[in-house]
């Protein structure tokens, strides 16, 4: 990765804690989420550049032990002096030695890839260069999926599923937990035929003879993948379990940074992986991970993000490590309006256009922002 450092001192930070309805409640088997909260990081340069980022973790600690409060609270109390200390020696600081020093706090990934990205977004404006380009972009526009949360009524789903393929998406992913498995996948089967189809069971099974029977099962659907079947510790157990599936395993919640995800591929506890930026860490370890497992066993997953983390994750797949669609899907799929301009758009061929201009190549919505903060903290930067 170039460009690394910062060319113009920072002069403040303002974290904003967001939160906007969702148009559909997102349901899996870790719980239900009727809004998404995010924290909106805007950073400021000497010269009036702006950098934003995003930092998208769930309201509760279901997902991850991260939380929105979680995060604010790493963020506020501990990364925000890592932060200044190191720029007040050196103005110009490289990021990469920021997220070094981040290193010291232990975990909170999600809190440290949220000021990441609005350092990545600040050194790409300050360079006048796009996001992509950083992130060494060579597509234009990219295949884009969408995640199907849990719902109460199966003909519900199968009429929710049409929508979106009549939208061009190209992949379409269930949520899956026992008792909303089997049955449901043999209906989509027969419904749309041979469509692009994953599951994602948020650690909803365990080995027991009666789940194991199920997950066996799942074979004949020949889907892309099963999406993190069983808990989040459990390396071996997913290990044992691709051993005795045809369907590749992806690792989603186990995997938390390059170690994790060199072992995850090389003991074949996983065959694909689902890189969520925040999870690991941040976009240059998400890249890192990228070029270690290469196309066709990365993909980038979401968080349900706003516009700002959504347009970080739309660059992330434009490098090619990046090939299989992801969840990156257009901003009307969950909210009423998102808060960048021009809003994620989907073609209809499936496919979303990645932005060309300066940092993150939309325009930031501010009082649409506004509307929707509870509270926000800007500190300056002494030198
Ligand atoms: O497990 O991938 C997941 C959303 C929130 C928390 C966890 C997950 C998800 C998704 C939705 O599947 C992906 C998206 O549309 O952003
Ligand atoms: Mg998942």
């Amino acid at each position: 990765m170039k460009n690394t450092k910062l060319v113009n001192p920072i002069s403040s930070i303002e974290f904003i804690d967001f939160e906007i309805p969702l148009i559909h409640p997102f349901r899996t088997s870790f719980g239900v989420e009727n809004h998404k909260q995010a924290i909106i990081i805007k950073i400021t340069d000497s010269e009036g550049n702006l950098g934003w980022g995003e930092t998208s973790v769930s309201t509760a600690p279901g997902y991850c032990y991260e939380t929105t409060k979680t995060a604010w609270h790493i963020q506020q109390d501990f990364l925000l002096d890592e932060m200044t200390n190191l720029t007040a020696e050196d103005p110009q600081a490289n990021i990469l030695d920021i997220m070094d020093s981040f290193s010291k706090i232990r975990g909170h990934q999600f809190a440290k890839a949220g000021i990441e990205s609005a350092l990545w977004a600040l050194v790409s404006m300050q360079k006048n260069i796009s996001l992509g380009s950083l992130y060494g972009a060579t597509k234009h526009k990219i295949p884009t999926g969408v995640s199907i949360g849990i719902q109460t009524d199966l003909d519900y789903l199968i009429k929710r599923i049409g929508s979106f393929l009549d939208l061009g998406y190209h992949r379409i992913k269930i949520k899956i937990e026992p008792g909303w498995d089997k049955q449901v996948l043999s209906r989509v089967r027969s419904e749309y035929g041979d469509i692009l189809l994953m599951v994602d069971a948020n650690s909803a099974y365990t080995l027991k003879e009666s789940h194991l029977a199920v997950l066996k099962s799942l074979d004949r659907f020949e889907l892309m993948m099963i999406e993190q079947p069983l808990h989040h510790t459990d390396m071996l157990m997913h290990k044992k379990l691709q051993a005795e599936i045809e369907t590749p395993v992806c690792l989603d919640e186990s995997i938390h940074n390059l170690p994790d995800a060199q072992l995850s591929l090389e003991f074949d506890c996983c065959r694909i992986i689902n890189i969520k930026p925040g999870r690991v860490g941040g976009y240059y370890t998400a890249l890192e991970i990228g070029k270690m497992g290469g196309p066709g066993k990365v993909w980038c997953g979401g968080m349900l993000e706003i516009g700002i983390g959504r347009i970080h994750n739309l660059f992330l797949q434009s490098n090619d490590n990046f090939t299989i669609p992801g969840d990156t899907s257009g901003s009307s799929r969950y909210f009423q309006q998102d808060i960048i301009s021009p809003q994620i758009v989907v073609d209809d061929k499936g496919y979303v256009e990645i932005p060309t201009g300066p940092s993150l190549g939309v325009d930031i919505n501010q009082n649409l922002i506004n509307k929707f903060t509870r509270k926000s903290v800007k500190t300056d930067f002494k030198y």
